[in-house]
């Protein structure tokens, strides 16, 4: 048997020996490498894959709401034309966000605007006929994550093609962009209201990583079924 003495000298070479760490330095080390894993895992976390994807996400669902707002307030929908803004110069590229876009930060409304950070202008585009809120008379487009537009229409223009440009790493190409039915139900998805969809982290329309303020089915992405 150990006297008590004989236990304390034990005690005091584990927890304070000479050229040892004492328990608390030990501790203040444990928490110090916690924190410099947790602000690694939020630096990487904001720029890979899955990071870009719930951004994506948190902005369909913030311009979602705010086009909910601006029909509250205003009694209609953000258009998809800009000829319904008065804007009647403007090329048919990107027409649908453009018009969204416009809708939401017109110097009318007094509604909450997208985040700045969140404009693009990727056909570069402007009117003289623009009445925004900041006096520029670009068309800007809200862009996802990945920078390339989001495809935008309201349920009057479901049927009818829009030419999107996506941004593909700054070189740019056109395409007929379709509002998605159901093909359980064979009904357009959010039939009443609006279709706003983000190409993915891929860039393309129309492929499964697209993402939009209803449930992508591959199957409902098919061109025969979108007419
Ligand atoms: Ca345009
Ligand atoms: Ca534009
Ligand atoms: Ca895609």
């Amino acid at each position: 048997m150990r006297t008590d003495q004989e236990r304390q000298q034990i005690q005091s070479k584990l927890f304070a020996g000479e050229g040892g760490f004492s328990l608390i330095e030990i501790l203040v080390v444990i928490t110090l490498i916690g924190l410099l894993m947790g602000f690694a895992v939020l630096a990487l976390g904001g720029h890979s894959e899955a990071g870009r994807e719930a951004d994506c996400r948190a902005r369909i669902e913030a311009l979602s709401l705010m086009i909910e707002s601006h029909e509250d307030r205003t009694g209609g929908y953000p258009p998809s034309r800009l000829a319904d803004l008065g804007v009647e110069d403007a090329n048919d590229v990107n027409e649908g966000v453009e018009a969204m876009t416009a809708a939401l930060r017109h110097r009318d409304y007094a509604g909450r605007r997208p985040d700045e950070r969140w404009l693009g202008n990727v056909d570069d585009d402007r009117s003289d006929l623009m009445r925004s809120a900041d006096g520029s008379n670009a068309l800007l487009e809200v862009v996802d994550p990945w920078d390339n537009p989001f495809f935008y229409i309201v349920s009057d223009a479901y049927g009818s093609s829009s030419v999107v440009r996506l941004d593909l790493g700054g070189g740019g190409e056109d395409v007929d962009a379709y509002a998605v039915k159901n093909p359980l139900t064979g009904a357009f998805h959010r039939f009443d209201s609006f279709q706003i969809r983000s190409a993915g982290a891929d860039g393309v329309l129309d492929t499964e990583d697209d993402l939009a303020n209803f449930e992508i089915d591959v199957d409902g992405l098919s061109a025969a079924d979108r007419r």
